[in-house]
């Protein structure tokens, strides 16, 4: 007859080796799972790995505002190395929607390693460019939070020496969006030596940080690939939304129209300038350069432009008088914040 107490024993043994084994798997999977959550690559979240290592950077050499170390030098006086071609810190795949409660005071809060302005250069090696974001503004400052908000985290992973430039246009007259460009190119240049110049629209996020925001050897268009237009081209030759010039392509093409009053045209009149100049259009692949665009009414005080198609159809004779080099308007005022630089522009009107 079976003894009863060693059947009980052999049970327990059982039982205790049982939870031992779920111990052990626990454990095995907690240490998989902190090794691997750092560097998920696809749908990493945009806030992640934010800047936690630039600060730690910044911290270990004590950068203040007054203490920016010179380009080439980090602040302990080391020769610093030109950053690698590919920055090594990359996400890929981002998560962007604007239903989040973000405020201005957070996004500046997890931006402290920015200089006033909207400044930033990547403390660890030398930017391979010096790059302005030039933003066309009127009353959009919802939409600029969200811009502020996932830009910033992108830019400084993509180890760029950059700068935040808000041209704001002054009053309610009518939106001039490529003058406004013009203004932020010249502006821009009469703080810092940039040598190339990224225009975007205030309200189109990029959903990938390998779509870098810097200069090619053509000029770029960027977001070629919007959530509004199915995530493709809306036609081969668009060249609105975000896009790239570097100084000398710009000038090549002797920058943008002034007199386009309203919506539409200029973006088109932009790429007749490209192609009258003998360049091409340079592109991300559709995957790489999906973007969202943050959903609005139309503007006030920025209807279709009736005059557009009739200007579209005379760029080539046009752009030699009208571009950077009859551009005229007044500052009205230049404000610094944390996270860019604001300046209100007073455009004339049509
Ligand atoms: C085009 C506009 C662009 C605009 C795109 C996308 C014109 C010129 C006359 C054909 N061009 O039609 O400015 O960026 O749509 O919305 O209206």
């Amino acid at each position: 007859m079976p003894d009863s107490t060693g059947n009980f024993s052999l049970l327990q043994r059982t039982c205790s080796l049982v939870v031992l084994l779920c111990f052990l798997h626990i454990f095995v999977t907690v240490i998989y799972y902190m090794r691997n959550s750092d560097s998920r690559p696809a749908f990493a979240q945009n806030q992640q790995q934010r800047p936690t290592i630039h600060r730690k950077l910044a911290e270990q050499r004590g950068t203040t505002e007054d203490s920016r170390p010179a380009a080439n030098a980090s602040s302990n006086g080391q020769e610093l190395q030109i950053c690698p071609e590919e920055p090594p810190r990359l996400v890929g795949p981002l998560r962007v929607e604007f239903s989040d409660p973000i405020t201005l005071e957070m996004v500046r809060t997890e931006n402290s390693v920015l200089q006033e302005g909207g400044r930033f250069r990547p403390p660890d090696c030398i930017a391979r460019q010096k790059v302005a974001m030039i933003i066309p503004f009127r009353n959009r400052d919802e939409h600029l939070k969200f811009w502020l908000y996932y830009l910033h985290p992108i830019l400084q992973r993509q180890q760029l020496d950059y700068g935040v430039y808000v041209i704001n246009q002054d009053g309610e007259d009518t939106f001039n969006r490529a003058k406004l460009l013009n203004i932020g190119y010249a502006e821009a240049l009469k703080e810092y030596d940039y040598d190339c110049f990224v225009f975007s629209d205030v309200d189109l996020i990029p959903m990938d940080d390998r779509n870098i925001y810097k200069c090619y050897n053509q000029p770029r268009h960027l977001a070629v690939s919007m959530d509004k237009f199915g995530f493709r081209l809306p036609y081969t030759q668009y060249f609105g939304g975000v896009s790239s010039l570097s100084k000398e392509q710009f000038l090549k093409i002797n920058g943008f129209p002034n007199n386009y009053w309203g919506w539409g045209g200029e973006d088109d009149d932009i790429f007749n300038r490209i192609s009258s100049r003998g360049m091409s259009i340079s592109r991300p692949d559709g995957l790489l350069g999906r973007c969202r665009m943050i959903r609005h009414e139309r503007d006030k005080q920025n209807d279709p432009n009736p005059q557009r198609f009739d200007r579209i159809a005379h760029t080539r004779e046009t752009m030699a008088t009208d571009g950077i080099n009859s551009l005229k308007y007044n500052v009205v005022k230049i404000e610094k914040d944390l996270l860019f630089t604001k300046i209100t522009v007073d455009v004339g009107k049509p």
